[in-house]
This record gives C-alpha cells, sequence and structure tokens, in this order.
C-alpha cells in the first residue's frame, strides 16, 4: 500500500504527494519508513552537494509580502527547469484539517500553464500545541527531497519563539522586513535578525523602504560575524525579483546564522524530550504543588 503510494509519488502523482504529506503531517508515516520503501525501490536519489542548499525559509513578521515574495521565486526557479515546493506555515489557519493557502493571496505561478507542473503548493497546519510542528515540517521538507524535488521554500510567520523554530528547519533563512514603521530595529527583529543568511526589504515601491534597509545594514554591522546581504526588492512591481532569485539560490551560510540555526534546533530537541518523557504529568503536578524544586525535576527527566 505504503510501497504503490511512494511509487506514484515519484512518478510525481500530485494526490499521491498530497495524501503522503498528510500521512506525515499526522505522523501516520514516519520518514523513515519512506526513506526504506525507496532504497528498496532502489530509486535514492543523490543529495545535492554541500555548499549548495535544499531547503529555504523565507520568514518575516505578517503582511510583509512573504507569500508575494515565494511567488516570485516559485516562478522564477521553475522557469529555471527545477521543480520547486513550497510549504506553508499557516498560523492562522483555525481550521482542522486541510488548511488551505491563499485566502488571502492567489499565487500566480499555480495559473501558470507553463510552469505549473513543476510547483507544488501546501500549506501546513499549526494546530498542533505540541512542539511538533517543526519536527512534522522537516518531515515533509525531507520526503519532497526524498521523492526527486529540487526545491523546497519553507514560509512562515516570523513573530514568536515557534515560528523561529519553524524557519529554523531550512538550510537558510530569509528575513522579510517592510518599508521603515519608524521604530528602528527593536530586540525581537534583532533576534530573527541573527538567524538571517540574507534580508530582504520588500516594498520598495513605498516610501521607508531604502531607509529601513539602511537601518538593518546599521544594526546588522554591530554584531560580530559576516554580515548578511540586504536586498531591496517590490514583489508588487516586480522591482529586484530576478536579482534576488539569483542571489538566493547562491546563497551561503554564514557562522553567525547557523549557529542560530542549530541552537534552535536543539532547544526544540530538548523541549520535545522533555515533554514526552511518560513522567512528565506527575513532575508538574509535583511542581505546581510545592512538593518538588525546578532543579529536581530537571534531574529527574535527564
Ligand atoms: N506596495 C507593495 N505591496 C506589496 C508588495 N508585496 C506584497 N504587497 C502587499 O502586501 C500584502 C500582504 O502580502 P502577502 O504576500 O500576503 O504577505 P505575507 O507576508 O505573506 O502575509 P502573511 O502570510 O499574512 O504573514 C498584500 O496586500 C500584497 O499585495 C510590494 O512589493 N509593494
Ligand atoms: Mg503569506
Amino acid at each position: 500500500m505504503l510501497n504503490d503510494s511512494i511509487l506514484a509519488a515519484l512518478g510525481g502523482d500530485r494526490r499521491a504527494i498530497a495524501r503522503l504529506l498528510s500521512a506525515i503531517e499526522s505522523e501516520k508515516v514516519s520518514i523513515n519508513e519512506v526513506k526504506l520503501e525507496i532504497e528498496e525501490l532502489g530509486k535514492f536519489s543523490e543529495s545535492s552537494d554541500s555548499d549548495s542548499w535544499d531547503s529555504i525559509a523565507i520568514t518575516g513578521a505578517p503582511g510583509v509580502g512573504k507569500s508575494c515574495i515565494c511567488d516570485k521565486l516559485l516562478t522564477q526557479w521553475a522557469e529555471l527547469g527545477m521543480n520547486v515546493v513550497l510549504l506553508a506555515v499557516d498560523p492562522s489557519s483555525p481550521r482542522s484539517g486541510g488548511a488551505l493557502l491563499g485566502d488571502r493571496i492567489r499565487l500566480s505561478v499555480v495559473d501558470d500553464e507553463k510552469l505549473k507542473d513543476r510547483v507544488f503548493i501546501r500549506s501546513v497546519a499549526t494546530r498542533k500545541t505540541s512542539g511538533s510542528v517543526p519536527f512534522v515540517l522537516k518531515d515533509m521538507v525531507d520526503f519532497m527531497l526524498l521523492i526527486g524535488w529540487d526545491k523546497i521554500i519553507i514560509e512562515t510567520v516570523g513573530a514568536g519563539q515557534a515560528d523561529i523554530r519553524c524557519a529554523a528547519v531550512g538550510d537558510r533563512i530569509v528575513v522579510v522586513e517592510g518599508p521603515a514603521r519608524g521604530d528602528g530595529v527593536q530586540a525581537e527583529k534583532a533576534g530573527l535578525l541573527e538567524l538571517a543568511d540574507c534580508v530582504l526589504v520588500n516594498k520598495s515601491d513605498l516610501p521607508g523602504a531604502k531607509k529601513h534597509a539602511d537601518e538593518i545594514k546599521e544594526s546588522l554591522e554591530l554584531a560580530d560575524g559576516e554580515v548578511p546581504e540586504v536586498i531591496l526588492v517590490s514583489a508588487l512591481k516586480n522591482q529586484g525579483i530576478e536579482e534576488m532569485s539569483i542571489a538566493l539560490l547562491d546563497l551561503k551560510s554564514s557562522g553567525r546564522s547557523e549557529k542560530a540555526k542549530w541552537r534552535e534546533r536543539l532547544l526544540a530537541t530538548h523541549e520535545r524530550k522533555i515533554m514526552s518523557n511518560p513522567k512528565i504529568e506527575s513532575i508538574l503536578e509535583k511542581l505546581s504543588s510545592g512538593t518538588m524544586q525546578l532543579e529536581d525535576a530537571l534531574e529527574e527527566l535527564e
């Protein structure tokens, strides 16, 4: 059964791909099972060289234009002959089951007869309250790569810890900003920028974009290590789009962002380990009734 689905997915059958992604998302099928099946079928694809990336996260505050930028990237990269996936982590979707992308924005690439077969778009619902979303997302990314898709884009809002952990799934992280809102670069933004391999300042057609790009550059230069490139674009007016898509395709990871990414992955893994410990409920009870100290709880969970 799984074997048939995987064969169909390898052959590009979109319904089979969608079904397998759902099974992975609901943790009914594990990525290891998929790997084994593909190995048995003798269809294991070569992994790309270590200098290039397979997955890239596009993150930033709500409404900065992430989806519009993803639409442009999908179009540009598909035009180059690549098969590109967009996994959109959708925090706003209250619906259980299949969350739908495009409530606000319809991606033009899906209407492009020449390109639509080269792109695959899928929402990932974050209805789960457990910390498993980044892990499920990682499995979905790995699945698409295993069945031979070339590049995976992860769109995720960069608004909180859980979102940052979704972004940290990507081999590269791109932070999208908009024009200046007069608040400069505050602490929360600085935390996100620390993970950036590149910063896009979108809506360059609006006043304040150039100013904000300069503010960001200044704030990035204050920190140690390599300074990521800051690129001005307008997804709406098609300004700087080709340059952006070429720069991102060739994007390298800086030591600084790499460390920040691994810190998030480490913390997420640690948290999941703690929360899945069978003793967690009784320990929380003891902590809340004052019969246990935090340090002892940690030791108990070791
Ligand atoms: N002026 C201008 N507006 C833009 C540009 N890019 C996107 N927008 C507009 O900004 C709004 C939000 O765009 P989205 O692409 O949905 O933004 P998002 O970051 O994906 O939003 P969420 O997914 O809700 O976080 C839309 O109304 C777009 O038309 C741009 O370059 N210039
Ligand atoms: Mg969006």
